[in-house]
């Protein structure tokens, strides 16, 4: 079979290409990437003799690229996407172009070339917020309702890619998944800036009160429900996938990192909320009664791997810190003229 896998630079698709030429090495995958300041072209130097692998740097958004490209493929998988949300509070028009352009270009594409499958990777975050004091769960019936930026972009490619399908008969299937974390995720994102900061003997800064509920999915167990979905879903579905049992506070989950690294309570500084701070907690059920697919990672194991991935690979985050604190800085800059 042949791929063309976008924003496989990136953290969720680099590490999904690794997992797929694993398990399909005689598959050939196309990885078509902007290199964007959140991709680390390193991530996918093992594959650099391996003849099946082929990287195009590339933007989505150009049709002439995407064409050229989606001859002869006969699967997509969609990863490319601006993903920071206090980027797209920041800056919502550049999430725009990618997000929702990107996705119908591809779209588009893929209809002309006749792909047998195009696969689109989305968010449990189109849903908007659960309430905190509830047991509600997210599930592919939960109308969309999205709260930032970013989420209202992934709703609308969420629509388009939809619309392909009960439109024009695109084979097409989606994911929209919760929070992931592990190895080679850019250091702005939680659960690496909170790592990252207490390597670097920074306070961690918590939102709010830091009761804000996320669900966590170790990146291998949300690479492999991708290519459950992709080989036994239903074309024309939605899946829902989620990490664990029960939602986990922010609080919680900083806790869990102080301790598993030997760090005092003391580091914890709580900043301003983020503007319209969401809860999010989904619920997996289709995906593992339709499918068979479970998370494999404990909540407790994944974050002792990813912990340990940070610390012996300090030279693959080191200038992405610095880029991400940048950012981070501008922000509060920002909030301050408020
Ligand atoms: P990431 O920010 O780490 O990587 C995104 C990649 O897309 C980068 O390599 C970037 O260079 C590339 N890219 C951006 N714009 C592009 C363009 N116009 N053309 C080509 N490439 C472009 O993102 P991630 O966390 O790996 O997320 C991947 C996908 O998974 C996204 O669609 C995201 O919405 C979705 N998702 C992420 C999470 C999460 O927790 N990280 C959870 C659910 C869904
Ligand atoms: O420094 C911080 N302090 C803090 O309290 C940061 C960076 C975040 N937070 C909070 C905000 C959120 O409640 O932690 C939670 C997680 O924040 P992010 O890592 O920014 O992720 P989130 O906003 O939940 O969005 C992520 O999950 C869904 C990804 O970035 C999206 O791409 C994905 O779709």
């Amino acid at each position: 079979m042949r791929l063309l896998v976008t924003g496989g630079l990136g953290f969720i698709g680099s590490n999904f290409i690794r997992h797929w030429i694993s398990q399909h090495s005689k598959d050939q995958i196309t990885n078509l990437d902007k290199v964007t300041y959140a991709a680390n072209p390193d991530n996918l130097t093992d594959l650099d003799s391996n003849s099946n692998y082929r990287f195009i740097k590339g933007d989505i958004c150009d049709q002439s690229v995407v064409d050229q490209l989606m001859s002869n493929i006969d699967l997509v998988v969609n990863f490319a996407a601006e993903t920071h949300v206090d980027r797209s509070i920041d800056d919502p028009l550049l999430f725009v172009k990618t997000n929702v352009l990107g996705t119908y270009t591809l779209l588009k594409s893929a209809l002309k070339h006749k792909i047998k499958h195009f696969h689109h990777i989305s968010t449990d975050e189109v849903y908007g917020t659960i309430d905190h004091e509830t047991k509600d769960e997210f599930s592919e019936t939960t109308p969309f309702d999205p709260t930032s930026p970013y989420a209202a972009y992934k709703a609308s490619a969420d629509h388009f890619a939809l619309s392909f399908f009960k439109t024009y008969d695109l084979p097409l299937t989606i994911t929209n998944c919760s929070n992931n974390y592990g190895p080679y995720q850019n250091p702005e994102k939680f659960i690496p800036r909170v790592i990252t900061n207490l390597l670097t003997n920074k306070k961690i800064p918590i939102y709010g009160k830091g009761e804000n509920l996320r669900d966590w999915l170790y990146v291998d167990d949300h690479c492999r429900a991708i290519e459950t979905v992709i080989e036994h879903g239903k074309v024309g579905e939605t899946y829902c996938i989620g990490g664990l049992k029960e939602a986990c506070r922010n609080i919680d989950i900083v806790k869990k990192i102080l301790k598993i690294m030997g760090k005092s309570e003391n580091l914890i500084k709580y900043v301003t909320d983020r503007p319209a701070h969401d809860n999010y907690r989904v619920s997996w059920k289709k995906i593992k009664e339709d499918l068979a697919w479970e998370p494999q990672e404990s909540l407790d194991s994944g974050l002792e791997k990813t912990i340990d991935w940070y610390q012996k690979n300090q030279d693959w985050w080191k200038k992405a810190k610095i880029e991400a604190e940048n950012f981070y800085q501008k922000l509060d800059n920002y909030k301050n003229l408020k």
